[in-house]
């Protein structure tokens, strides 16, 4: 490892075995303000058209993250309006996400045996949090083809999928033998394919308790998801942790960061070592191992190991310098950045070399072919397809913009400098992106720096201050900031995906998958959902089938007992764009969107004897107010 184009004469072993490096480690590098540049941080008058007037439709989708809140969030750029929330690992009371019939089996059904155990013995069905990271869309041939994203969840081992046509969530699978789903993202060639996911934390691999302060004794599990089927294709054992990941535009290889090759359990054992590593994944080998039968079976899925020195085939490990966070492969198909984190270095890959490193058994050192110094704190890159990198520097608060050739050429032993700009962020920027720019048809336009810190920035509103994302046009060689978008708790992650890609219905189809079961239901019941004013009694089991048309629900009153389990099945028979309606029963907890030519359900027990008032929640016309009904329940002494 060495750093050929140092700019500032300084080492990176001289930054981080000092007091950088220990304020890192120490405590945010004690969030050091302004940069090194003072460059750029002026609201650009020229330059790209940033601002739309009322009406104007934005040119891109953003599709944010939205950490521990659990949700993916819809944004439209450059405008940074927020358009949508769209409840994934969340619960939402105001779509009745994680209440309706139709959202709990997509909550439940992909979760371990174990898991729905515990979760029992709780009185819960599903978890109520989750983390969400990375929300990715699926590719075909190298670039976006809306029909769907997927996204992590670290709290809960899981990974979720959301359809582009209707932009609901309709799978979410928990991952077997994996702890806490951190990087991930979709396979680019030829198709998605497989989405990657890493799990971060170590753990025994049989996780029951009979080994536990046994850190040798931990593993690391890599897993390749089947997008299509949202089942788990193949895992792989890992040396050392795994962070992020990416893959390539050739469908060979997946990578992933560690930043504790280590295996320690605690801070300093974490980042004790200079070099860390990224594994390559051979995905063919892979594929013909598990053809072969080299796996053991556990919890259902085929576990290949993949460890150093366990077998070559699948995987081998390039050191890297130091606790290496993001990777991004760039869109010129060849090159894969991995950003240092605790070493001023991104370590570029040449995806090129890395067959040597399974064929020949290469130094897998060979497969790098740059390492440039950016300044302190390197976590992700993004891309601007004219060959051109921009990558975030936490602990300095600014974007440094490097061009990728002149960092190889200078990593040849050229005298030339690949740092062409740097602008100051505000403050402490973690994921960058930029529009397409995870694509082969990254276009250039825009970058987003997700700021982990918004400070003065805004008016103080307490101790929890909002995040602060900037869109920045680089559209010329000067970054220029155009505007601070506040954002809660805690985007890590957004893709911008030009409009034409995606392309949502307004209106449900009555043969979605997502009301399946509700019209089977209906029709063993023998109703006809569209015209539907019944109540069914089945036992102490009621069903009850209304339709919505605006002003009114079909069922002015229905009358169930004390102690029934209710489901109501709204259906919306509206066909109108926006024209959603809802269905709350007060003080029953009960409240859920029914969008146009959709059904929802909900089932409860009847449990509060009385009258209780049902009524439509989303305002959908001048008799919004006149839109309910009552629910009648006979007490059971009655
Ligand atoms: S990670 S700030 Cu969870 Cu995407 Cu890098
Ligand atoms: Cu229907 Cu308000």
């Amino acid at each position: 490892m060495q750093d050929k184009s140092e700019k500032s004469g300084v080492s990176r072993r001289d930054l981080f075995s000092g007091t950088a490096g220990a304020a890192l480690v120490g405590g945010m590098g004690a969030l050091a303000l302004g940069g090194a540049t003072g460059v750029g941080t002026a609201n650009a008058a020229e330059g790209a058209k940033f601002e739309l007037a009322p009406g104007e439709l934005d040119e891109y989708y953003g599709f944010w993250s939205s950490g521990q809140t659990g949700e993916m969030r819809i944004l439209g750029i450059p405008s940074m309006r927020e358009l949508v929330r769209v409840p994934v690992f969340n619960r939402c009371s105001a779509t009745g996400w994680g209440q309706t019939n139709e959202s709990l089996k997509i909550l439940t059904e992909g979760l371990t045996e174990e898991t729905k155990k515990f979760l029992a013995a709780r009185n819960k069905v599903t978890y109520d949090n989750g983390d969400l990271h990375h929300p990715h869309m699926s590719f075909t041939d190298g670039t976006y083809d809306g029909r769907y994203l997927f996204m992590n969840d670290k709290a809960n081992t899981r990974v979720a999928r959301v359809r582009c046509d209707v932009m609901k969530c309709d799978k979410i699978l928990e991952i077997p033998n994996a702890h806490d789903i951190h990087g991930m993202r979709p396979q680019k060639y030829p198709r998605t394919g497989y989405v990657f996911a890493n799990s971060e934390h170590e753990a025994p691999l049989v996780n029951d308790g009979k080994i536990l302060d046994e850190p040798s004794k931990y593993v690391n599990i890599f897993t390749a998801i089947d997008g299509d089927e949202m089942k788990v294709a193949w895992q792989v054992i890992v040396s050392g942790n795994l962070d992020n990941t990416d893959c390539d535009y050739q469908g060979k290889y997946a990578f992933s960061t560690s930043y504790n090759s280590e295996m320690g359990m605690n801070l300093a054992e974490m980042t004790a070592n200079e070099m860390d590593h990224v594994v390559v994944f051979n995905l063919k080998e892979i594929e013909k191992g598990i053809e072969a039968g080299d796996f053991q079976e556990l919890n259902g899925v085929k576990i290949i190991d993949g460890r150093k020195g366990q077998n070559k085939k699948y995987t081998r490990y390039i050191p890297i310098p130091n606790s290496p966070h993001g990777i991004n492969t760039a869109p010129d198909q060849k090159h894969v950045v991995v950003n240092g984190k605790l070493s001023p270095t991104c370590s570029v890959i040449d995806v090129e070399k890395l067959d040597a490193l399974f064929e020949t058994d290469a130094d897998p050192r060979s497969a790098v072919v740059a390492e440039p110094q950016l300044g302190l704190g390197p976590l992700h890159t993004a891309f601007d397809g004219k060959g051109m990198a921009y990558t975030t520097l936490f602990l300095d608060s600014q974007i440094v913009k490097w061009d990728i050739d002149k960092a190889v050429r200078a990593y040849a032993g050229e005298k030339i400098d690949p740092i062409i700009s740097k602008v100051d962020v505000h403050y402490q920027p973690g994921h960058n992106h930029t529009t397409m720019g995870e694509t082969k048809e990254a276009d250039g336009k825009w970058l987003i720096t997700l700021n982990k810190f918004s400070k003065d920035r805004f008016l103080n509103v307490g101790p929890l201050k909002p995040e602060n994302e900037q869109l920045i046009d680089i559209s010329s060689d000067a970054m220029k900031i155009v505007h601070d978008g506040p954002a809660f708790a805690e985007p890590h992650d957004v893709i911008l995906v030009k409009s034409s890609v995606v392309n949502p219905v307004s209106i449900w189809k009555r043969d979605d998958p997502m009301f399946a079961d509700a019209v089977e239901q209906a029709k063993a019941d023998g109703i006809e959902l569209e015209d539907a004013a019944d109540v069914i009694r089945d036992g102490n089991k009621v069903r009850v089938y209304m339709y919505s048309t605006a002003p009114t629900f079909s069922l002015e009153k229905f009358t169930v007992k004390e102690g029934d389990e209710v489901t109501v099945y709204i259906t919306n028979i509206d066909d109108i764009d926006d024209l959603t309606h809802g269905f709350t029963i007060s003080n029953y907890g009960v409240a859920m969107e029914v969008a146009p030519q959709a059904t929802a359900s909900v089932t409860f027990t009847a449990d509060r004897p009385g009258v209780h008032w049902f009524y439509c929640q989303w305002f959908c016309h001048a008799l919004h107010m006149e839109m309910r009904g009552r629910m009648l329940v006979e007490p059971k002494s009655a």
